[in-house]
C-alpha cells in the first residue's frame, strides 16, 4: 500500500470529544475544531517510510517515521510522546502512543487505505474514537 498523496477531508466524527476527553478546555476546543474541519494533510511514503505533514491555519504537524520502529511525536493535545507504528494490516497502521510525563486516558491513531483508494484516520483517546475520512486531493 501507498499513502502517498495529497489528501482533503471528507466527513469527521468525535473529533472534539476526542478533545475534550483529553482534557482540552473549551475554548481552546473550540479554536481547534474549527481549524481542524479543513486541513491539508500532505503524505510521502518509501517503503516502510512515512512522512505525514498536516497543517491547518493554527497548527502543522509533521511526522515521519518507519513502520516497526518507534518515534517520538505529539498526541493531538499537544503532549510529547512515543509512538509505535505496526501493520495491523497490509493497509492499515495502528500506533500506540505512550506521554512521556503525566497521566490520561490511554492514546493511540490508526491510518487505513480503503479499497477505493480513501484514507480513514481513527484518533484514540481512552473510549472515545474520532474518526476522519480523507480522498485524494
Ligand atoms: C490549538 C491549541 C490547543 C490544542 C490544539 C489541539 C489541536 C489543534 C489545535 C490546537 C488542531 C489539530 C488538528 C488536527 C488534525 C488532525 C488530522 C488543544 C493543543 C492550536 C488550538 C488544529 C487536522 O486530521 O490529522
Amino acid at each position: 500500500t501507498d499513502f502517498s498523496g495529497k489528501w482533503k477531508m471528507k466527513s469527521s466524527e468525535n473529533f472534539e470529544d476526542l478533545l475534550k476527553a483529553l482534557g482540552v478546555n473549551v475554548f481552546l476546543r473550540k479554536i481547534a475544531v474549527r481549524a481542524a474541519s479543513s486541513p491539508a494533510v500532505e503524505i510521502t511514503q518509501q517503503d516502510e517510510s512515512l512522512s505525514i505533514k498536516t497543517s491547518t491555519s493554527v497548527r502543522t504537524t509533521h511526522v515521519s517515521f518507519t513502520v516497526g520502529q518507534s518515534f517520538d511525536e505529539a498526541t493531538v493535545d499537544g503532549r510529547p510522546c512515543t509512538s509505535f507504528p505496526k501493520w495491523e494490516t497490509d493497509s492499515k497502521i495502528s500506533c500506540e502512543q505512550t506521554v512521556q510525563k503525566g497521566d490520561g486516558p490511554k492514546t493511540a491513531w490508526t491510518r487505513e487505505l480503503t479499497n477505493d483508494g480513501e484514507l480513514i484516520l481513527t484518533m484514540i483517546a481512552g473510549e472515545v474514537v474520532c474518526t476522519r475520512l480523507y480522498e485524494r486531493e
